[in-house]
Formats: C-alpha cells, structure tokens, sequence
C-alpha cells in the first residue's frame, strides 16, 4: 500500500519584497568638444586611495573628490587649482541659457554650485571650484562649460588648472593653462546629452 505523499511548502511566512530599484537616468555625452582644442583624457587609470581637492576621479569609481565634502552627482563639474592667489571661475550654461557660477549658485532644474575658492571658508590653499547636479532628470540639450581667470591677483603665469567633468557614467579630465589676456585666460567645453 502507497502511503500518502506529504506537500510542503518551501515558502517562508512572509511576502518577498522587490525593492524598486534606485535607478539613475541615463546620461551619455555626446560631442564633447575643446574650443581651444585641449585634449581631453577618458581613460580612467587608478591611483589608489580618492585623493581631496585634485579634480581627479583617482580611484576610478566614476565619482570626482567624493568623501571630500563637496558634492558629487549625475554631472559634476570641479576646478582645482591648488594654492595659487588666482580666481578662477567656473560657470555652466544649460541647454535653455540658465547658468550657474559663482552669482547664481543655483537652478530650478537641479544643479549648484558648492564651492567657489579662493577667498570662501574651507579653501585652505586647496582651490576649489564645483557644481554637481543634485538630483532627477538633468535637461537634455547642449551645455557650455567655461574656466575663466577672473583675476591673477599676483598669481605666478600661467595659473595651472585640472578640471574634471562626470557626465553620467564618464569623467573627464584635462589640464587647463590661463593667462591674463582676451584669448588665454578662458577655456570653453561644450557638450550635449
Ligand atoms: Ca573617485
Ligand atoms: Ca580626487
């Protein structure tokens, strides 16, 4: 005689809960471009430890001086400069001609500007210039970044600055010289997502 066959269930007491996944919106840059054709590095060569107030991603990880307490996001642009006397300013025009720098440190689409060095607390002969965006969906459309020597303040020639640019899951890098002059003392990327 064939005993009854005994079911049981595998299923725990509880619901699975599928967390929605935290998904980012895509971003991809297209067209990057150097006005004043300067090279722009892509590839990523790790270098350890992430190291503070270099505008570089050195540890490769997509994020550009993250745990420095600047902020971080889906874009994020950073100016450094060292301990030179010079300001530099960093200002990003959206694709519908809102801009931020150091005058409007804010956008109602979702971008800021954390740092502006020297002359802030916190700058520490560490120069610094950042604006991330903070969160949502950034616009699409064509952006123009520019670097300008606002003023040399005595700064030893040319002032030497690395910028980084994250832009989705990309960052960039390039080293900027500016001088004092109409041609020289500011650089342009533009840029399209
Ligand atoms: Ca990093
Ligand atoms: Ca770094």
């Amino acid at each position: 005689m064939l005993s009854a066959a005994v079911l049981t269930s595998a299923c725990g007491p509880g619901k699975v809960v599928v967390e929605a996944p935290t998904e980012q919106p895509k971003v991809v840059a297209m067209n990057l471009l150097s006005k004043e054709g300067i090279p722009l590095e892509s590839a990523c060569v790790a270098a350890g430890p992430e190291r503070c107030f270099d505008a570089i991603d050195d540890n490769c990880n997509g994020v550009i001086d993250e745990g420095c307490g600047i902020g971080t996001g889906l874009l994020q642009f950073t100016l450094a400069w060292g301990d030179s006397a010079a300001d530099v300013d960093l200002v990003l025009t959206e694709p519908r001609g809102g801009k931020i720098f150091e005058g409007n440190r804010t956008s109602r689409t979702g971008f800021r500007l954390d740092r502006d060095c020297p002359g802030e607390d916190g700058c520490h002969g560490q120069n610094i210039e950042n604006i991330y965006f903070e969160s949502g969906d950034p616009p699409r459309g064509k952006y123009t970044l520019e670097v300008k020597l606002s003023d040399l303040r005595g700064a030893e020639t040319p002032v030497k600055v690395r910028l980084g640019a994250r832009v989705g899951g990309q960052v960039f890098s390039a080293q900027l010289e500016l001088l004092p002059g109409s041609t020289t003392d500011k650089k342009t990327f533009t840029f399209e997502i």
